[in-house]
């Protein structure tokens, strides 16, 4: 997909850790207030209010009697329309508020009066009685003349009344520079090292000749010293940078810390421990982002909600959905499976990346010499399945794959046997929002060829690992797998269309070669039968150089076929070449790896990092990771072990992009449900979810007000706004539980 690319800064100099060069006010630039009538002096002209909100001036303010018992922030509100913007310009909007009773939010934004109603600048304050003032920075990325200041101030259960004054905003302010807190210049993996594995710092620093360094244990007994080596300015952060190897210390421990250049790094263990909980924890993650049943208080204590769209009001449901206009005439029970990431989308097309991703981590676990299935077996994840023999992993994976089959066309429509790309909200909604409280309508998009092929690919996986639990079931998705495959051979280009984002995300792909690659490589896997052989040799992708620097994802799937014919023992002729050709591909990670002073197998081009980068990393690993399952060499482990240092703390931001793992940590991920950055009374994501982390394209108005020119590392904000920095999904999670179970069976 076409991909807007913003220009890179190229930084010569030591950034240690500002980044954005943003753009000085233009000179002579004035300040030009674009609200009318934000003071309240005599009217309340030209503000508008819904029709629930009674308005009007008191004591030279305005002052309305909101409603109790509405859904939505947006079901009540006050606003203007026909603001002014100017794409690239500064703005900062201030107003003074307060409600009563205590406790009322307003969320305050500036947006668009039309659909599809972007916000561009949005915060959700907890109003005092007394009143407060409250004041923002933001920069505009459209131009508009339909642009709005709206108050939002429905979703309380009780009445309660809002009063508003000096409303402003004004154009033309210089530009708040953004410096993220970056804290003490040696970077660790704030989590933990393995005893028995590479450990491995970065130093920002100006200095170019080599500094000693030391290790201090938790007692502050310094246990090691050594010296820095020097790494020259680093491509993917601008930074002057040195790397320290401590790798010959060895003994178990908590609270070590590591100086170097007068700084000392934030505290770490050398100790697997945490590597056991970080699987447990990033597996558990998909039980709350189940569709369709009530999340239990005792399972996941302070992350209880009824069950989402199962057709109590103001949800219409899942169990009945219909098509989007034109599409088909039938409708459909596509209740179930996991929300995909912070909306109420469910997506064929990634939500086949990540089954696979969890199943692919089990099945790994069967036949690595490492792998110790147990760990995610019966009992190991609190879910409503615990106790009933089968593993838990697979209990979890089962709740999505009973609704990848269900959104197969059923036999005697047209196109039968293909499954429906999606299902999603008629239009996208606002944040906050609990799955259970939304009420637009839901509807089946097209049935395309990805999706299909997704269906297959993972219903014949599953096909080979439930036979053993439950027969029945394993019939029936390997029947539905033949069906898919079946279809797809019958339609194999109905791309889903790259503008159809409205409600929800697009996932269209229009290369697809991969995804039959995949499914061929399952099926034959599961059947041994010849038909998919031939596909699987036939197939170009089959000896096709797959591992590029970008790695795989919900679009590029062929490494999920490719790593499978490689770990799954089959009669496959040529097996060793395909064996080989993932240790070629590891041979490459473990050389990015090696270049990188921050040690990631990652470098993708031009610096350009990708959406998600931090489960491609993780991805990479994986490639590392299944090159030391195939071969035994400690060089793959070592690299699979080290990239997991840049996902937990050694990075340029000093930020672990897993909630609740390092002692900073992603917290703030884009999420309806989960928005306690917006509403206080909601909870962070739960511990062990993976934030989709630097992003150079930053698409969303937040990302882009504060990370414009935004070198690779650092296109990153953990803000609750920063879509496409900062959200979570099932499939970047698959990642990390893949390599957290990797990392953790090393200990
Ligand atoms: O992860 C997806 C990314 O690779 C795409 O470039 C992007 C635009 O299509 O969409 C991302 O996926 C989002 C999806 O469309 C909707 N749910 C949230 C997903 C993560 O941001």
């Amino acid at each position: 997909m076409q991909r807007r690319r913003t220009a890179l800064l190229s930084l010569t100099g030591l950034l240690a850790a500002a980044l954005t060069a943003l753009p000085a006010a233009p000179a002579g630039a004035e300040e030009t207030e674009q609200v009318r009538n934000g003071t309240f002096d005599t009217t309340t002209d030209p503000w508008w209010t819904t029709a629930n909100v009674s308005a009007a001036l008191t004591g030279g303010r305005l002052c309305a009697d909101v409603p109790g018992g509405t859904a939505n922030r947006w079901d009540a509100a006050i606003g203007q329309n026909d603001i002014t913007l100017v794409k690239g310009d500064s703005y900062r909007f201030s107003f003074a508020a307060d409600g009563t009773p205590a406790g009322q939010v307003v969320r305050a934004i500036v947006g668009l009066s039309e659909p599809p109603y972007d916000t561009y600048h949005e915060v959700t304050p907890q109003l005092s009685v007394s009143g407060d003032t409250y004041s923002y920075t933001f920069t505009s990325p459209v131009d508009t003349t339909k642009g709005q200041v709206g108050f939002q101030l429905g979703g309380s259960a009780e009445p309660w009344r809002f009063c508003l004054d000096d409303v402003s905003l004004l154009g033309g302010v210089p530009p708040e520079p953004y410096e993220p807190d970056t804290g003490p210049r040696v970077r660790v993996n704030q989590v933990a090292y393995l005893p028995s594995g590479p450990k491995n710092a970065t130093l920002v620093t100006d200095a170019t000749a080599k500094l000693p360094w030391q290790l201090k244990s938790g007692d502050g007994t310094i246990v090691a010293r050594g010296s820095t080596v020097p790494r020259g300015v680093d491509a993917s952060s601008g930074q002057n940078v040195h790397s320290i190897d401590f790798g010959a210390y060895r003994k178990k421990g908590t609270g070590f810390q590591l100086v170097a250049d007068g700084e000392t790094s934030r505290p770490f263990d050398i100790d697997a421990g945490a590597y056991d909980r970080l699987r447990l924890d990033s597996a558990k993650y998909y039980y709350t982002q189940r569709s369709g049943i009530a999340i239990r208080d005792d399972l996941r204590p302070g992350y209880a909600r009824p069950a989402g769209h199962v057709g109590v009001a103001p949800n219409r449901g899942d169990r009945d959905v219909p098509c989007q206009p034109g599409v088909c005439d039938y409708r459909l029970d596509v209740s179930g499976g996991w929300y995909d990431a912070g909306d109420h989308g469910k997506y064929v097309v990634n939500g086949g990346i990540s089954t696979w991703e969890l199943l692919s981590t089990y099945e790994r676990a069967r036949h690595a010499r490492t792998g110790q299935q147990d760990k995610l077996g019966d009992g190991t994840l609190a879910i409503p399945e615990s106790g009933n023999q089968v593993p838990d992993i697979l209990d979890e994976a089962r709740w999505e794959l009973a609704f990848l089959l269900r959104m197969q066309v059923p036999d005697g429509k047209p196109l039968a046997g293909m499954a429906h790309h999606k299902i999603h909200d008629e239009q996208w909604t606002g944040l906050p929002l609990m799955p259970h409280a939304d009420p637009q309508k839901r509807e089946l998009h097209p049935p395309s060829t990805a999706a299909t092929l997704n269906l297959a690919a993972t219903a014949a996986q599953a096909a080979r690992l439930y036979r053993s639990y439950d027969r029945e079931f394993a019939a029936r998705t390997l029947a539905a797998a033949r069906k898919a495959w079946a279809a797809a051979l019958a339609h194999p280009d109905r791309y889903a269309s790259e503008s159809d984002g409205i409600g929800g995300g697009a996932y269209p792909d229009t290369a697809v070669a991969d995804e039959f690659y995949w499914a061929a490589a399952e099926l034959y896997l599961t059947t041994g039968e010849k038909q998919f052989e031939t596909h699987i040799l036939n197939s170009p992708v089959h000896t096709a150089d797959i591992f590029g620097p970008l790695g795989f994802d919900w679009a590029r799937t062929a490494a999920a076929g490719r790593l499978d014919l490689a770990l799954v023992p089959s009669a496959l002729p040529g097996r060793d070449k395909v064996r080989q050709s993932v240790v070629k591909g590891a041979d490459r990670y473990l050389a990015t790896l090696k270049a990188h002073p921050y040690g990631m197998p990652y470098a993708p081009d031009d610096n350009t990092y990708d959406w998600g980068s931090s489960h491609q990393v993780l991805n990479n690993a994986v490639v590392l990771a299944t090159a030391y399952d195939l071969t035994g060499a400690a060089k793959y482990r070592d690299g699979a072990l080290q990239s997991m240092d840049y996902i937990l703390g050694r990075n340029a931001l000093n930020i672990s992009y897993v909630t609740g793992y390092g002692e900073v940590s992603s917290q703030n991920q884009h999420a309806r449900w989960y928005a306690h950055q917006l509403d206080p009374s909601m909870p962070n994501p739960p511990q062990g979810t993976l934030a989709g982390g630097p992003n150079s394209s930053i698409q969303d108005p937040y990302a882009q007000s504060k990370l414009q020119g935004c070198v690779g590392q650092f296109c990153y904000v953990d803000h609750i706004e920063s879509w496409s920095t900062n959200e979570h999904t099932i499939n970047w999670n698959a990642a990390l539980v893949r390599m957290a179970s990797f990392v953790a069976d090393q200990g």
